[in-house]
C-alpha cells in the first residue's frame, strides 16, 4: 500500500483544497493529513474561521481522505514519515523547496496551486461585499 502524507489548514474548504486532496490521493492508496491546531495555526499567523474540530470533521468527510492527524509543530514532518510509514509527501508548489529535507526519508512532490482561488481571497470578497 503505497501511503501519502500531506499538511495544511484547510479552512473555509474551497475547490483549490479538494483538487490538491484528489492529487495527492491519486499518486497512492492512502492519505494521511496532518490538519494544523488551532494553536499551530497562531505559530503560522493564520487567522482560522472554523475551529479545529470542524475542519477536522470535514477533512475527514472527503472521500480522498482516509486519516487526520493534528499538526502542532513545523518540527514533526519526520517523525511522521517514519510513524505513518509515508512513501510520498506532497504540498502545493507555493512550498516548492521548503520541504526537500524529507527526501531522505521518502519522495517529495509539489503540485501546482489551483489559481484564483484561497481562503484569503474568499474573505476579501465577502468583507468587501
Ligand atoms: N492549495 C492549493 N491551491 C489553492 C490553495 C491551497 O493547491 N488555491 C494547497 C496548498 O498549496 C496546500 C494545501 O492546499 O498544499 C493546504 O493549503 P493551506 O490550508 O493554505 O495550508 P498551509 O497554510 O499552506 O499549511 O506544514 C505545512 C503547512 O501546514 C501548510
Amino acid at each position: 500500500m503505497k501511503k501519502i502524507l500531506t499538511y495544511g489548514t484547510f479552512d473555509l474548504l474551497h475547490e483549490g483544497h479538494i483538487h490538491l486532496l484528489r492529487r495527492a490521493k491519486d499518486l497512492g492508496d492512502y492519505l494521511v493529513v496532518g490538519l494544523s491546531s488551532d494553536s499551530f495555526n497562531e505559530i503560522k499567523n493564520k487567522m482560522t474561521y472554523f475551529p479545529y474540530q470542524s475542519r477536522k470533521m470535514i477533512l475527514e468527510a472527503i472521500r480522498y481522505v482516509d486519516l487526520v492527524i493534528e499538526e502542532t509543530a513545523w518540527e514533526q514532518k519526520i517523525s511522521d514519515v517514519l510513524k505513518y510509514d509515508i512513501d510520498t509527501f506532497v504540498m502545493g508548489d507555493d512550498w516548492e523547496g521548503k520541504f526537500d529535507f524529507l527526501k531522505e526519508y521518502c519522495e517529495v512532490v509539489y503540485l501546482p496551486r489551483t489559481s484564483e482561488v484561497s481562503t484569503t481571497k474568499i474573505k476579501q470578497d465577502l468583507f468587501n461585499q
